[in-house]
């Protein structure tokens, strides 16, 4: 029986309520001209409290001061236990329509459909405040405000994890974030607590490759890919079921910064991903991502290619189930309000559709429960489903009343199921009417505290990854490891670490025993290791380059114009750097610094010591750097050969552009090694 009660217009399923609409309605709770109490009394004087007399004591009636400082005092809420520094935006997915085939999630199988979302990207173990660029994995976390409901894919920016049961979880965030003694390292993995729990925990090896890779140090939020880490379970119109791994793949393609320039950015500009998501929204640079699946069999053991895709520490490699885009990602409107908006976005793993389902994995099995039970406290109680951010765009009917911060005036006396006092609605809604039905899979089994024989294997999938690597980013590893074990202060914590390594590469290990001054360990790391080549980030390719910030050091004249205009039509950010500020001018020698840029365009002659040091870190930085005019002088001025690789001379566009379009010029980095290693 259909319900026939007229409901409240934001339970009408005629009525859904778009974002913009529920936006709207926020917005409009500020109205009118003048300045007014929180209970709409117009007020003459927000400067001055109430005192007796000018110098005397405030006077406790003054309902104005107390109500604005006690407002005041309660602006903040908790930050997120994990991921607690973040930033978001709005976006459209169209779906390409050939996912039809393994689900029957409308906004994935119907061709040409557009999803509104909504995507925070985050580090996971600083604070709020904490800089964007420290070596750290990035939250990738997408709502989906589909016709069917809210599904949130909560990935992040590797595929595998560093444990694999959630009930790891407070264990290894315990020892990851700083220690609870002086609240030191703020955002760092390069300490004590860190390396002792990961060498003792040996399934954190394969995870602990990739956080050490160039992929712990994004270029920006526009260049890193993410993955829903678990295997999820698709369904189709005819309840046939795949297993599925979810990926976004970035068209700009995957790039990263280089370590010395990520510690430089995290002081020069603490909001660097930040603030390039935002700025390159207002620009109209607008990042794009495919959604991609690999589809593999759901066959009882749940294994491809003798792979077990219930372990959140293995992947399953491209050549072996290639990614099949399913539609397209684009992030093109910025929040208005952080706090609403992007701080109490709330995601949740158990937010799913009809033809989306979980696994068994252990690691989603806890998620399923964490998400929504952090919410509580975080934002106050149960009813953070009905903040505009997270409110679902399809119909909500949902029996739920009061709680804390109830903000909807429900009408009616029978939210209860069954009644006859409402005529028996809301009613429940098989599948054939769009309910959600968990896949009815045979559960068996002792109980146990155990883990599956395959889930041992901690060491061939990171030997996999490091072999996969091209050498420059293997080097890039041997770096990240060497620096955050000598940032320890127990050498046994090293000595373990090393011992850990050994069991996944023996050239590896050497060479970071060596920058510890340590012996290398003997190990059995695995005999038969074959590359994925999707996984190296260095290739022979050229990626897109709009977003891409291009700094000429000269005077807004003529002379780079026409090179500034073309590199413009490209989508490419070109700011001036000149002695001083003035028309046109976006940085003057001081403000500069070579983290901002991705190439530089020499354009006069200058011993400016800041202009030095800016040069000399992008060239160390492997960037391209352009010289007209008399920049030479400029450059000779900072020991930079000409005749270096990436140096060029009165590049055109189109050469800047491929010179961008290869991120960085990689031929210069084998000279810029010490002579001796
Ligand atoms: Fe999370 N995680 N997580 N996580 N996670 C949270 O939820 C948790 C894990 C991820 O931008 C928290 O609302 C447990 C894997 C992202 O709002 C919390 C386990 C992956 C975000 C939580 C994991 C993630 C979170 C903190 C082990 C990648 C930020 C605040 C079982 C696939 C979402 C919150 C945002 C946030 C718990 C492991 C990704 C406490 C218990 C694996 C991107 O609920």
């Amino acid at each position: 029986m259909e319900p026939t009660v007229p409901s409240p217009a934001h339970l009408d399923p005629e009525e859904s309520t778009p974002l913009e609409t529920s936006l709207a309605t926020e917005r409009g709770l500020q109205t009118g001209d003048y300045l007014t109490s929180g209970q709409g009394v117009r007020l003459p004087d927000t400067d001055h409290s109430l005192k007796a007399g000018p110098r005397g004591p405030s006077l406790l009636e003054d309902f104005h001061l107390r109500e604005k400082i006690t407002h005041f005092d309660h602006e903040r809420i908790p930050e997120r236990v994990v991921h607690a520094r973040g930033s978001g935006a709005y976006g459209t997915f169209t779906a390409y329509g050939n996912a039809a085939s393994v689900t029957k999630a409308g906004f994935l199988a119907e061709k040409g459909r557009e999803t509104q979302v909504f995507v925070r990207f985050s580090t996971v173990l600083g604070s709020r405040g904490s800089a964007d660029t420290v070596r750290d994995v990035r939250g990738f976390a997408t709502k989906f405000y589909t016709a069917e409901g809210n599904f949130d894919l909560v990935g992040n920016n590797m595929p595998v994890f560093f444990i694999q049961d959630a009930i790891k979880f407070p264990d290894l965030i315990h020892a990851a974030k700083w220690h609870p003694d002086r609240e030191i390292p703020q955002a760092q993995t390069a300490h004590d607590t860190f390396w002792d729990f990961v060498s003792l925990h040996t399934e954190a090896t394969h995870h602990v490759f990739w956080a050490m890779s160039d992929r712990g140090i994004p270029r920006s939020y526009r260049t890193m890919e993410g993955f829903g880490v678990h295997t999820f379970r698709l369904v189709n119109a005819d309840n046939e079921t795949a297993l599925v791994k979810f990926h976004w793949k970035p068209v700009a393609g995957v790039h990263s910064q280089a370590w010395e320039e990520t510690q430089l950015t995290a002081g020069v500009d603490p909001d660097f991903h930040r603030r390039d998501l935002a700025d390159s929204i207002d620009a109209g640079l607008f990042y794009e991502y495919e959604l991609g699946i690999q589809v593999m069999p759901d066959n009882p053991d749940e294994t491809f290619e003798g792979i077990d895709l219930l372990d959140p520490t293995k992947i399953v490699p491209e050549e072996l189930a290639p990614v099949q885009p399913i539609g397209k990602l684009v992030l093109n409107r910025n929040p208005d309000n952080f706090h609403a908006e992007t701080e109490q976005i709330a995601f949740h793993m158990g937010n799913v559709v009809p033809g989306i389902d979980v696994t068994n994995d252990p690691l989603l099995q806890g998620r399923l429960f964490s998400y929504l039970d952090t919410q509580l406290s975080r934002l106050g109680g149960p009813n953070f489903t009905q903040l505009p951010i997270n409110r679902p765009h399809a119909p909500v009917n949902d029996n739920f009343r009061d709680g804390m911060h109830q903000s909807v005036v429900h009408r009616g006396i029978a939210p209860y199921l069954p009644n006859s006092l409402s005529f028996g609605g809301p009613v429940p809604a098989g599948p054939e009417n769009g309910g959600y039905v968990h896949v009815p899979k045979p559960v068996l089994g002792d109980k146990v505290r155990a883990n599956p024989v395959s889930f041992a294997d901690h060491y061939s999938q990171a030997a996999l990854f490091y072999h996969s690597l091209s050498p420059i980013e293997q080097d890039h590893m041997v770096e990240a490891f060497t620096f955050e074990l000598s940032k320890c202060y127990e050498q046994a914590i090293r000595v373990r670490m090393l011992s850990v390594l050994a069991n996944v590469d023996a050239g590896l290990t050497a060479k970071v025993a060596a920058g510890l001054g340590l012996p290398a360990p003997e190990g059995k790391p695995p005999v038969a290791v074959t590359p994925s080549p999707a996984l190296a980030q260095i290739t022979d390719r050229t990626w897109p380059i709009a977003g891409r910030v291009v700094g000429v050091i000269g005077t807004p004249d003529a002379a780079t114009a026409a090179l500034q205009a073309t590199l413009k039509t490209q989508g490419v950010v070109v700011r001036v750097i000149a002695p001083v500020g003035g028309e046109g001018v976006e940085r003057t020698f001081q403000t500069a610094r070579s983290v901002e840029f991705d190439a530089v365009v020499v354009a006069m002659a200058t011993d400016n010591p800041q202009v030095t040091v800016l040069l000399q870190e992008a060239y160390r930085h492997a960037k391209a750097i352009g010289v007209q005019g008399d920049g030479e002088r400029t450059l000779a001025a900072a020991g930079i050969d000409v005749k270096a690789p990436g140096i060029l001379r009165d590049p055109d566009a189109e050469t800047l552009a491929a010179a961008l379009g290869k991120h960085r010029v990689w031929e210069r980095i084998p000279l810029l090694k010490p002579a001796a290693a």
